[in-house]
């Protein structure tokens, strides 16, 4: 009896083993791979049709499906691809507060999917109070590269004590009748001020040259195929734009005179061969409001660094209008980039596709587009509007405007 219950339990389990056997070669598709093998299926589809779409399969991009063909595999992470070539001493850079996360994590994702996920950049992060662990793992496990958390020093985010207090506070209730945007916020003008003169001397940054800011919530619409700070090393590029405005003139009434005093106590630190024409439609008298929008920039630190920038950044800071007015960081660094660097040191980045509320720069001329795989409309593209200085940007430096930018105008 016992003999026998054992010779079934052996003829019960071969067949088990079979069924196992058959389950598995059955349900795998041609040649044992899963059906996670586009080319197979491409085939697969060609053969149930029964015609071939030549086209279909040449379009194929081999390299793209490496992935080993065993089951189950299921990658998490897209296929690792890395650009070849040394990588520059760079790193990109964003000011944030730690309820900034979400905004921050989808303008990280769009840089990281169009750009650093083959470049691997670090990141430096600063903010005037601690990042919380939330958002350092949460940032970490976007960013490709190793990621850096800078506190900012108290006196970098303070009044200087030249300022009056109350005649400050005075002009943010001002402001704030007039209804000008952030025209009563304190935080807003600390964070200006900082942009202005501060960032590229925190501790965390004076390892690198190169910087590209990011802002929360920003967008890029195509793909960039090179390295952009080796484009602006091997160009002699040190300040870069994609967006150009007229500034809010009630922000910055006396912007002007605090630059004419610099031109005039520094008149060395001033570039001969400059964009004056940018700032000033009468020849550095009075300001005509133009600025490089400063959210997006990709610059060189140790420009930023120089006597000349500090000691224009100082004067301005003497002067006191990040309190008394509220001046932006964008219209200050335009000014410097337009009076103390040569003209083909400012380079616009016409294929980097770009969004902050409420512009867009979407590159001109369909065949870029095509080409790096933009999904910005090009109706939405601000550069040829009448409110864009990159018109005038373009004149000043006597360059020819991308093919159909007048197809382009609205
Ligand atoms: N740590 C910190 N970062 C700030 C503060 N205020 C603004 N920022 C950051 O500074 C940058 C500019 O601030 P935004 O609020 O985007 O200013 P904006 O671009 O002029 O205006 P929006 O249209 O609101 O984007 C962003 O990267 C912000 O995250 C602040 O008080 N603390
Ligand atoms: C996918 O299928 C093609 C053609 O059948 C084959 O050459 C290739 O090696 C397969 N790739 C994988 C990852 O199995
Ligand atoms: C990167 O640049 C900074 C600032 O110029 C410099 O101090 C640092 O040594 C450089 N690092 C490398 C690896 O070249
Ligand atoms: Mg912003």
């Amino acid at each position: 009896m016992a003999g026998s219950q054992r010779y079934v339990r052996y003829i019960l389990l071969a067949f088990l083993c079979l069924t196992i056997v058959y389950f598995f070669t059955s349900s795998a598709p041609i040649r044992g791979t899963p059906l996670t093998n586009a080319s197979d299926v491409i085939k697969e589809q060609e053969a149930n049709a029964g015609g071939s779409s030549s086209q279909a399969h040449l379009s194929l991009d081999k390299d793209t499906y490496t992935q080993p063909g065993t089951s189950p595999n299921t990658p998490n992470t897209l296929p690792y691809e890395s650009a070849e070539g040394p990588r520059m001493n760079a790193t990109f850079v964003t000011l944030a507060r730690n309820s900034d996360i979400w905004e921050i994590a989808k303008s990280i994702r769009h840089v990281e999917d169009r750009f650093n996920r083959r470049y691997n950049y670090d990141w430096v992060f600063l903010n005037d109070q601690e990042f919380d662990d939330n958002f350092k793992k949460i940032t970490t496990s976007l960013v490709s590269g190793k990621t850096k958390y800078g506190t900012i020093p108290k006196e970098h985010w303070s009044f200087p004590e030249w300022i009056d207090q109350s005649k400050a506070e005075k002009v943010r209730e001002d402001m704030k009748a007039k209804k000008i945007i952030y025209g009563d916020s304190v935080s807003y003008r600390h964070m200006c001020r900082y942009e202005s003169g501060f960032f590229f001397r925190h501790p965390l940054m004076l390892d690198y040259e190169w910087y590209w800011r990011v802002e929360p919530s920003v967008e890029l619409y195509c793909d960039i195929h090179y390295d952009t700070f080796k484009f602006m090393a091997d160009h002699g590029k040190k300040y870069s734009f994609v967006i150009s405005l007229y500034e809010y003139v009630e922000t910055i009434p006396t912007l002007w005179d605090s630059v004419k005093g610099f031109m005039a106590k520094f008149p060395q630190h001033l570039e001969k061969d400059n964009t004056m024409g940018f700032v000033s439609d009468d020849g550095g008298s009075t300001y005509n409001h133009c600025h490089f929008w400063s959210n997006f920039e990709i610059g060189n630190l140790n420009w930023l660094r120089s006597q000349a920038y500090i000691d224009y950044f100082n004067h301005l800071d003497r002067d006191g209008g990040f309190f008394y007015e509220r001046w932006g960081d964008a219209p200050v660094h335009s000014i410097a980039a337009s009076l103390m660097l040569k003209k083909e040191e400012i380079h616009f980045f016409n294929d980097i596709a770009y969004y902050h509320v409420p512009f867009t720069h979407c590159p001109t001329g369909e065949e870029t587009r095509l080409k790096l795989k933009c999904h910005c409309n090009p109706k939405d593209n601000f550069d040829w509007n009448g409110y864009s200085c990159t018109s005038r940007f373009f004149d000043v430096n006597g360059m020819q405007k991308p093919e159909g930018y007048e197809k382009e105008q609205h």
